[in-house]
């Protein structure tokens, strides 16, 4: 990532059918890492994230419930959103498909679809996972008619469906990927892509008639049908550009003209679980529409838990919200995103998390009450005026590191630089033994030089934390005396000195491993 002045950047939208768990709270949380990250580095960010209201699956749960598919939705909404606050989430749009706007964008889109002959009907037969929303041909199914990627039981589906001619982009969609080496991130999923797309690619049921699936966007060219979750879905990210605008006559709409929209998307963040659904469906739809397609695709790995998929029935599902509750929202943050190879896989345990957490209390929060108890005990508590050049080297690759993993969206390539950084920082206190320059009174201006040195790799680490840690470093930045936590290049020219710091409670307790 090199982001331009502008940036869009985007979550799955997750279904409103359950609570959030830690594979949720991943994705999102990278998101905003990488969103206050470009912050940081001066990018305008539009940070879309939301729910996905519409379809069978949603029907069925409420069905289930007793209660309106709305009301579930308004429940699960109401729960992302709280769940996302908690998690210091710094979205700018949370977007919900069953509002106005973007039911009005979706039939805008499936009209201008209609209007250029790009849907036709037909019969279908087929096998419908409910629970991933798609349908499987029989020579895909797992043992006992069971879904392939999940391995559910499936539904034989026979019925009238509108269809987007979505091979007539076979072509266009394998020749796009081949120009852009990097449009769909890790190389591994790109390959596994264009593997997919060595079979014929076949047309894309885009509808179900409103008898099975009542709870949908109803197609603007046939009332009986409601438009299948999946395109409904995908089109979220267009509502909430702002590209569109449905209520102009058709042809003033916008789909000409995307200038002064967030349209085209600079990034979509998803799982790797559906990215063919965007690597694939979207940009092909898009082709359809005439719009341009987003800019890249970033699929991420998966959370197992104890080296187990995490599942209800196992009842091993993490809440993230309850890890936080015990350990603090950075600490979940930091261990999700350290933990997890950007594009890899990765295992949930407790032990695992207590290692990370471990880095934080031991390495970080140690560095940050040692120095500021020192400033408080040999210099009254205010920083001496000293250049502080101690560890300016260190400081300066470390931002050349991180800045550098963060083109590659190598976040944790990007932390680990950073709790480097204050692994030195501690190794620097051992060396020069402060504590021993205190009692020599020849070496007053080396202890100022000692002290001030520390002090600016707060501020830097402070910077360099804040996108994975924003609560705890702006406690950090108030005890080291600033109004606000540093930018990155405010952090690697800032002089601490004559500022007061304040002690406090340790910024990451340490816990009682047992
Ligand atoms: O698929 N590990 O919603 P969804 C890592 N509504 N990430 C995980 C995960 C895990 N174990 N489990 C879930 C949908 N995720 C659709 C999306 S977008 C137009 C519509 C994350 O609620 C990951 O980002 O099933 C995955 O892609 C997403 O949640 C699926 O969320």
């Amino acid at each position: 990532m090199t982001p331009p002045r502008r940036w869009y950047l985007t979550t799955p939208i997750y279904y409103a059918s359950g609570d959030p768990h830690i594979g949720h709270a991943y994705t999102t949380i990278l998101a905003d890492v990488l969103a206050r990250f470009a912050r940081q580095i001066g990018t305008t960010v539009f940070f879309l994230t939301g729910t996905d209201e519409h379809g069978p699956k949603i029907q069925d749960e409420a069905e289930r419930r007793g209660i309106q598919p709305l009301e579930l939705c308004d429940l699960m909404a109401g729960g992302f959103s709280a769940a996302w606050t908690k998690l210091d989430i710094s979205h700018d749009r949370f977007i919900r498909t069953t509002e106005d706007e973007h039911k009005a964008v979706v039939t805008a889109f499936l009209q201008r679809l209609w209007d250029r002959g790009q849907i036709y009907k037909a019969a279908y037969t087929g096998w419908y996972c409910v629970y991933e929303e798609r349908f499987w041909t029989e020579k895909d199914l797992g043992p006992d008619n069971t879904c392939p990627d999940c391995g559910r039981g499936v539904d034989r589906v026979e019925e009238t469906n509108y269809f987007f001619k979505m091979s007539e982009y076979q072509e266009a969609l394998i020749e796009h990927i081949e120009q852009n080496p990097d449009w769909i991130v890790p190389e591994e999923r790109k390959n596994e892509v264009l593997g997919f797309l060595q079979q014929p690619l076949g047309d894309l049921s885009i509808s179900r008639p409103k008898s099975r699936v009542h709870w949908g966007i109803t197609l603007p060219f046939d009332e009986d049908h409601t438009a299948y979750v999946w395109v409904d879905a995908l089109a979220n990210y267009l509502t909430a550009s702002g590209a569109i605008d449905a209520t102009q006559p058709i042809g003033e709409q916008g789909f000409e003209d995307v200038s002064g929209s967030w349209w085209p998307c600079d990034l979509h963040l998803v799982g790797k679980d559906i990215i063919t659904m965007h690597a694939v469906y979207w940009p092909t739809l898009l082709m359809g529409v005439g719009l341009p397609v987003p800019k890249q695709i970033l699929a991420h790995g998966w959370w197992v838990v104890d080296d187990t998929k995490m599942s209800k029935s196992i009842g091993n599902v993490i809440d993230p919200l309850a890890l936080s509750d015990e350990f603090g929202t950075d600490a979940v943050r930091w261990f999700l995103l350290r933990e997890m190879p950007t594009g890899a896989d990765a295992s949930y345990s407790i032990e695992r998390f207590m290692t990370r957490y471990g880095e934080l209390a031991n390495v970080l929060g140690n560095l940050a009450s040692r120095v500021i108890a020192m400033v408080g005990k040999y210099r009254d508590g205010v920083v001496p005026d000293a250049p502080g050049t101690g560890l300016d080297e260190q400081i300066k690759a470390t931002f050349e590191t991180a800045r550098d993993a963060m083109a590659r969206y190598k976040v944790h390539e990007a932390l680990a630089a950073a709790m480097d950084l204050a692994r030195t920082a501690n190794g620097y206190v051992e060396d020069r033994e402060p504590w021993s320059q205190a009692k020599d009174s020849g070496a007053a201006a080396e202890l100022d030089e000692t002290l001030a040195s520390l002090c600016r790799v707060l501020a830097a680490l402070c910077a360099l934390f804040e996108p994975v840690a924003p609560s705890k470093m702006a406690e950090l930045a108030t005890r080291l005396g600033f109004d606000a936590v540093p930018t990155f290049d405010e952090a690697r020219a800032v002089t601490l000195a004559g500022q007061t710091v304040l002690k406090g409670t340790p910024l990451f307790p340490r816990m009682d491993t047992a």
